[in-house]
């Protein structure tokens, strides 16, 4: 059974402060893997780490940079929450290991990614567990671009034909345009109007574009909250069922 789960941004920092984790989301998250005993590929968001860096140099998934100094500004930080991760887990015993994005995978012009995924599918068979993360990606005509954590996530459960994918996230589920957790979705027509937009400091969509990538998934996709990973680590379906 191989599962690929997103831990996102939000969830691990403190929004609000640039490049600030939250240490005790951090430690919970860590001690719900501790459980895990499918193969597992995590993959975090970037939370105050990268958005506030791609948001001051102007760079998101569609608008590119050629400025060095910013790719290494929002990478690097990206870099520094992925170390705080794998401290965090390797720290209760989940042998984790760091895979950049940046130096494996790459847009080309039609904004399509090109992936490299056969080192994590190794890693994965050695018994490792890989920590990505949304990342800058250089992008063919455009310099660099963002990738985020839910785009990477599709990539690598269509490569690694995963299971089950889980996203954690700062919310308990998809709501309805009522506030509450909506079990199903199975189109994006259907909660488009209760999605709507993310915040302005979230260069990649918030809970819209989870919902459009999690759709176009082969395997059945779960958003949950932090109180409901250990429930997701242990086989069930918490929080919004997406497929
Ligand atoms: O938080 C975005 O990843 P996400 C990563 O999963 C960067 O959207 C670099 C802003």
């Amino acid at each position: 059974m191989t599962t690929v789960l997103k831990l996102g941004g939000s969830v691990l920092t403190e929004k609000e402060r640039a490049e600030t984790v939250d240490e005790a989301a951090l430690e919970r998250a860590a001690d719900a893997l501790a459980a895990a005993d499918d193969r597992l590929v995590v993959v975090h968001g970037g939370g105050s780490f990268g958005h506030h860096h791609a948001a001051a140099h102007g760079v998101s998934e569609s608008a590119g940079t050629r400025d060095d100094g910013a790719i290494r500004a929002i990478h690097g930080a990206m870099t520094r929450l992925n170390a705080a991760v794998i401290e965090a887990l390797a720290g209760v015993g989940v042998p984790a290991v760091p895979v950049h994005p940046f130096s494996g995978i790459r847009r080309s012009a039609d904004g399509a990614l090109d992936p490299t995924t056969a080192h994590v599918g190794t890693m994965l068979e050695e018994g490792l567990v890989p920590v990505l993360h949304g990342d800058v990606v250089a992008h063919e005509g455009a310099g660099a671009t963002i990738l985020s954590g839910d785009e990477l996530v599709v990539v690598l459960a269509g490569a690694l034909s995963a299971d089950r994918v889980g996203v954690c996230s700062t919310t308990p589920g998809v709501y309805d345009a009522d506030g509450n957790v909506i079990d199903r979705v199975g189109s994006f027509e259907a909660v488009a109007e209760a999605v709507g937009d993310s915040d302005a400091t979230d260069v990649t969509g918030g809970m819209a574009g989870k919902v459009r990538a999690l759709l176009s998934l082969d395997a059945p996709a779960s958003v949950f909250g932090l109180g409901d990973l250990p429930a997701f680590v242990d086989g069930g379906e918490p929080g919004t069922r997406i497929e």
